[in-house]
């Protein structure tokens, strides 16, 4: 079912003004029942990396069949159209299992940190402090499925609100740093987080006693280099119901589309011709 534009436009309006928003209740608790038992005994396999993963998801034997309705999920792509447009392609479906940490570390954040294509900290030596643009073209979004509530315990997710929209950088003696700026999230389990690629965040260290996981659907613009490989049983699977039935918007999620750059310049023409019809006296 195609979620309403109605329902989707609230949402829009808090990722243009904020750089996030929240989807409560998004997965059921028994699925997050039925995924974290799937996943503890594949995190509780992995040496004690700082930041244990399993991508691709969909390469996954056990996982992708699990999980391979996450990537094409009907609100997070017609969420992320409206926000970027019919252009979009899959960059990375991951996992993530976190580890418990020492209790003394309770709300130390993990890395401040902008997502995959982010352009707000490029030119932050050369722009007036405080200075603001109204508008960041949206490369990407991150679409968060997150496991279990996030807590004290857990580890708050922190924002810097509004920070797709300015320059702010942090320095990288300060990225495991509270910020004067940041606000926690409130996040329940199920819950989906999607974020602009150009808003500041973290989470914080997990010190409680359960792995703390989240699920990660990265959203890019068609044409970017993506993570992923698409080269795998269940994307040749997907395509190929998707070329029975011409979806056009699944095949492009997987990197197909040899009809979008046309497209794109017709519609580029067609504002150029309003851009001169417009001009004053023409
Ligand atoms: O630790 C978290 O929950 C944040 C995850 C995150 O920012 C990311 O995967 O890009
Ligand atoms: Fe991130």
């Amino acid at each position: 079912m195609t979620p309403d534009t109605e329902v989707l436009q609230p949402h829009l309006s808090e990722l243009k003004e904020q750089g996030y928003t929240v989807f409560p209740g998004f997965m059921s608790a028994q699925r997050v029942a039925d995924l974290r038992s799937l996943l503890d005994p594949l995190f509780a396999a992995k040496p004690d990396g700082s930041r244990p993963k399993i991508r691709p998801l969909l390469g996954h034997e056990v996982l992708g069949p699990a999980c391979q309705d996450l990537a094409l999920d009907p609100t997070m792509l017609s969420f992320a159209e409206l926000a970027m447009g019919p252009v979009l392609q899959l960059d990375s479906i991951e996992v993530s299992g976190f580890p418990a940490r020492d209790p003394s570390r309770r709300g130390e954040p993990e890395l401040w940190h902008r997502d995959h294509f982010h352009v707000a900290g490029m030119y932050a030596d050369v722009t007036p402090p405080g200075a603001r643009k109204p508008y960041t073209p949206r490369q990407a979004v991150n679409c968060l499925i997150y496991l279990q509530e996030m807590n004290e315990a857990t580890g708050h997710f922190l924002m810097v609100p509004g920070s797709h929209l300015d320059y702010t950088v942090i320095d990288p003696d300060k990225v495991h740093q509270r910020h004067p700026r940041q606000q926690p999230l409130t996040v329940a389990a199920g819950d989906m987080v999607i974020l602009h690629h150009d808003v500041l965040h973290t989470g914080c260290l997990n010190t409680s006693q359960e792995t703390r996981y989240f699920i990660s659907n990265y959203i890019c613009r068609f044409g970017l280099p993506h993570r992923d490989t698409f080269d795998l049983p269940i994307v040749h699977q997907l395509m190929a119901e998707a070329r029975a039935r011409n979806d056009r918007r699944t095949m492009r999620f997987f990197g197909e589309d040899d009809d979008l750059l046309r497209r794109q310049e017709e519609a580029w023409a067609r504002m150029a011709a309003e851009d001169r019809h417009a001009l004053a006296g023409a």
